[in-house]
């Protein structure tokens, strides 16, 4: 999440008062939905995406914008395609709030009501030289125009974004203009539009700005974002002579060798770590350079869940059961670090008197004895606060039915769920008096396999949920009046590297760095690079040819295939490939499928406010393979 949306996350703060507050979109009841840098037919993203972009672009009452470089699946089902050239999403958005600005086009009451600060939006925009910018962006001024007033009018309008806008150009800009769009607009806390919601479990935290005591790291004094750290500067951390460098690391659920950006500087850094753990299911290209592999149970054989459940008004959560037995020496993650915090010396190894009165809770939770013996336990030893998770894992979830030990952290979830949401929770039909409510959503989510309705909120409670004191959107941001600023300078391009790449394109047969088998591919099985057929001719390239794809840090052969789809001058690679296999005729022999694409990328060329990396925006260079290069 901090190499795609901690940007999103730290805008999301200014306007709404803390980062933890997060926008949905109510995709399926809009009926003026503006895609912009995302492709949610390949890649999701919202529930039931294929068929929701199916009924949108059959209804025709329902309309659908799409601005993307490329003239992707969904770009297709949309009624106005917009191909705006790559990284120039910051000049097209400022132009549509020039537009709607320009013409009084805002919501006037939504705005007077709700938020402070529109005097101060409104002197930028209509000081933006519209024409200008939409020419910047390569798009006709009459079609942008059309789009502005449309959304503007709309009853339902809602916009839709991802990586196209967030690892690209401005990319925490992009989000801040993206956001005033629905904003101004009025398009926020109402049915087809964008909503702040609620989570059972909360994945997305707040930090302070530094300056209010927020945390910063040692060697690059990086802030932190919603608890986050970027791993674009994780390099930099390690592989310096700097006293407090990271010394020792343990990767969960990540391949960064292949994910991050820049991998010949993670492989560097890696080299130099006193200590490399990885917990994983798969032996990966980043647990072959660790000192300790610790293997996990895979989805399929643990108490599992996913956390992205962020729709407003009605919210769901599926608690998934295990389906076959764990192979081999495998353990859940909460086993694998209880084992560590005991052998570190930080845990004991039982906790007899919570053990005991969390079994009697289990027979009799009515009488509440476990929340009051937890709080007992907090009292007489307060440090163990901030492990109350694994506490609750090792405590709780013995007495769990079917072995469910992993869902223990469920029950606090629960019940602050239920205390906080009181009334969305009871809306949904679950009853409970007082801390039964919470106890019966725990208990719901235990026995239902396919999943429970956790909340019904009013759109009213919209409001409840910002932060802000005065419950209004604080519509001015210093720092994106400063990049706002600074787009008027043109940006200039690389003669060297002519091409821009987007280094990491979802496609039908990529899943992040989850299939590793290379069988498992159908089509595109070495991850073509796509460009336009003009564009190749320039390079003398022909379709299927191997070519090498260079940028400042590196060189990669890969095959070019031919897509009257992509915008001029652009070009693209799938994301989760590069995987390295052994060879089972040739054990020796390590084998890669597909590029590696984060070869080429740069911890350096991302966002000044996140460290986003532009990843699709990397300037290459692509020469036809004529004579044997060593590569
Ligand atoms: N099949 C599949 N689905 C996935 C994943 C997967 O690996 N495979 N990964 C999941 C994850 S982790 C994520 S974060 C999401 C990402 O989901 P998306 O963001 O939807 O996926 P991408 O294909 O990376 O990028 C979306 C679009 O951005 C466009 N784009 C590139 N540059 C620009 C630009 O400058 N401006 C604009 N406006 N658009 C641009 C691309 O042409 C592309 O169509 O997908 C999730 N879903
Ligand atoms: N150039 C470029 N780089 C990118 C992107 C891009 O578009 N372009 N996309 C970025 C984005 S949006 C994302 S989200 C990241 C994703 O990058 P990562 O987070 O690194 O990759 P994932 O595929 O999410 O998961 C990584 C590992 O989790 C393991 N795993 C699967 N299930 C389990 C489990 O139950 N337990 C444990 N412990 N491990 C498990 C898999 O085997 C895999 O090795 O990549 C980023 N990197
Ligand atoms: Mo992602």
């Amino acid at each position: 999440m901090a190499q795609e949306k901690t940007g999103d996350f730290w805008v999301n703060g200014k306007l709404f008062g803390k980062q933890s507050c997060h926008i949905t979109e109510d995709v399926e009841n809009s009926d003026y939905l503006i895609v912009i840098g995302a492709n949610p037919w390949q890649s999701h993203g919202f529930p039931r995406a294929r068929k929701v972009l199916g009924e949108i672009a059959k209804d025709p009452k329902r309309k659908m914008v799409v601005i993307d470089p490329r003239s992707t699946k969904t770009a297709e089902m949309a009624d106005v395609h917009l191909q705006v050239k790559p990284g120039t999403d910051a000049y097209l958005l400022s132009a549509i709030l020039g537009i709607i600005i320009q013409e009084g086009l805002e919501d006037h009451e939504f705005l007077s009501k709700h938020t402070v600060g529109f005097d101060q939006i409104k002197k930028i925009f209509t000081d933006v030289s519209v024409k200008d910018y939409v020419d910047r962006a390569g798009l006709d001024l009459k079609l942008v125009q059309n789009v502005a007033r449309a959304f503007a009018n709309a009853d339902r309008g809602c916009v839709r974004v991802d990586l196209g806008i967030q690892q690209s150009l401005h990319s925490t800009l992009n989000s801040y203009l993206e956001k005033l769009l629905f904003i101004i607009t009025g398009n926020f806390g109402k049915k087809g539009s964008n909503n702040l919601h609620t989570q059972l479990v909360p994945i997305v935290g707040h930090s302070n700005e530094p300056e209010k005591g927020g945390a910063t790291t040692k060697v690059t004094g990086m802030k932190e974002i919603s608890n986050f750290y970027p791993p674009n500067i994780l390099p930099s951390e390690i592989d310096t002579d700097h006293p407090e460098r990271v010394r020792a690391l343990i990767v969960d659920s990540s391949n960064p060798i292949l994910t991050a950006a820049d991998s010949n500087a993670y492989r560097k850094a890696f080299e130099k770590l006193d200590l490399l753990v990885v917990i994983d299911v798969a032996n990966t290209e980043t647990s072959r350079m660790a000192h300790y592999v610790l293997p996990a149970q895979s989805q399929f054989e643990k108490w599992e869940a996913a956390f992205f459940t962020l729709d407003f008004p009605s919210n769901y959560f599926q608690l998934r059961k295990p389906i076959v037995e764990p192979r081999g020496d495998t353990l859940a993650e909460p086993e694998i670090y209880r084992r560590i915090m005991v052998a570190m010396g930080l845990f004991p190894k039982r906790f007899p008197l919570l053990e005991r009165i969390a079994r009697w809770h289990s027979r009799f939770p009515s009488l509440g004895v476990f929340p009051i013996g937890l709080k007992m336990f907090f009292t007489l030893y307060p440090t163990y606060k901030k492990s109350v998770l694994m506490i609750l894992y090792a405590t709780l979830g013995k007495v769990l039915p079917d072995k469910a030990n992993n869902a223990a952290m469920l029950w606090g979830a629960s019940h602050l769920y239920a205390k906080r949401y009181r009334n969305a929770v009871l809306r949904t039909g679950l009853k409970g008096k007082g801390f039964m409510l919470g106890e019966n959503l725990f208990k719901q989510a235990l026995e239902k396999r396919s999943g429970i309705k956790i909340s019904e909120h009013t759109y009213e409670e919209v409001w409840d949920l910002l932060e802000h004191p005065d419950k209004k959107i604080h519509l001015v941001i210093t720092e994106m009046h400063d990049a706002l600023q600074d787009l008027e300078k043109e940006f200039s391009t690389n003669k060297e590297f002519p091409f821009i790449l987007a280094a990491g394109e979802r496609r039908s047969y990529n899943a992040n760095q989850i299939f590793r088998d290379p069988e498992w591919r159908k089509k595109d099985k070495d991850g073509a690079l796509r460009m336009h057929p003009e564009d190749a001719a320039k390079v003398d390239v022909l379709n299927g040819d191997l070519v090498l794809c260079s940028s400042a840090k590196d060189t990669i052969k890969v095959q070019a295939i031919f897509d009257e789809a992509m915008h001029l001058g652009y070009v693209s690679l799938p994301h989760g490939y590069g995987f390295e296999y052994v060879d089972a005729d040739n054990p020796e022999n390590l084998r890669q499928n597909g590029p590696q694409i984060n070869r080429l990328t740069s911890s350096e060329h991302c966002d000044p406010i996140a460290k986003t990396p532009y990843h699709k925006y990397v300037p290459v260079q692509i020469k036809p393979i004529t004579v044997l290069t060593e590569v």
